[in-house]
């Protein structure tokens, strides 16, 4: 259980039990929520094809096994059956191709870059830190005892731009669902529409050299009117 901090809420670690273990993902984001329904889909289409298959083992082994006294009763015997045969590899296929569709459009929507972002945020990692760089001026840094933490809207779109100054790193925030390559000599792309308020934790997930456990950080989402009062304070 979570302990109360005075003031705030503490930062999630990012692997709180029931949160990241092997149940419904978190979702923080929009994006996130994209992602999760992918995977909620994808636990309920491949439960259905357990059930279906163990169905017929069951059926198979009971109806067809040897009774007492029953004598040696075989199944049908039969060699083909196109019908079975069409059916059966038909099936599978279409339901990988329907996943494969419905995944693609998932991902599309996730890696998808609004036209007029509310917020941008120049992202650089560099070894062995995090660089905030808000449009307008703010830059926000800290240590490896003080991580930086970078603050954005609830519900608005924020978008970060993400490179590094020197060997590849990742951002990583797991309630966001989100993990993305910081690579030096390039700048790519993602957008975030936060859908919960609070502190969550953040990670670089690219091993990166001596100190590459200490690059942590974290995102506040504040209500929008927080957030305008933040910027207020911080820009310059
Ligand atoms: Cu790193």
């Amino acid at each position: 259980m979570a302990r109360a901090y005075p003031g705030s809420s503490p930062p999630k670690t990012g692997y709180e039990p029931g949160v990241h273990g092997q149940t419904w993902p978190a979702t923080a984001t929009a994006q996130a929520s994209v992602l999760a329904s992918d995977w909620v889909l994808f636990t309920i289409v491949g439960l259905a094809v357990v059930v279906l298959v163990w169905g017929l083992i069951l059926f198979a082994v009971t109806r067809w096994r040897r009774r007492d006294g029953g004598g040696d009763e075989f199944p049908p015997q039969f060699r083909t059956n196109n019908p079975l045969e069409i059916a059966w590899t038909v099936a599978p296929l279409i339901l990988v191709c329907a996943l494969f569709a419905y995944t693609y459009r998932a991902e599309a929507d996730v890696e998808n870059l609004a036209p007029h972002p509310d917020v941008t945020i120049h992202v650089q990692g560099y070894m062995w830190g995090w660089r905030f760089g808000y449009a307008g001026g703010t830059t926000l840094e800290g240590s490896a005892l003080a991580p930086p933490e970078m603050v954005i809207p609830l519900g608005e779109t924020t978008r970060i731009e993400l490179t590094s100054s020197d060997v590849n790193h990742a951002f990583w925030v797991p309630d966001f669902l989100f993990k993305r390559d910081a690579i030096p000599g390039r700048a790519t792309a993602f957008d975030l529409r936060p859908s919960k308020l609070g502190t969550f934790a953040g990670r670089c997930a690219e091993f990166c050299g001596l100190n590459h456990a200490l690059m942590s950080f974290s995102v506040r989402v504040v209500p929008p009117e927080d957030y305008a009062r933040w910027r207020g304070r911080n820009a310059r």
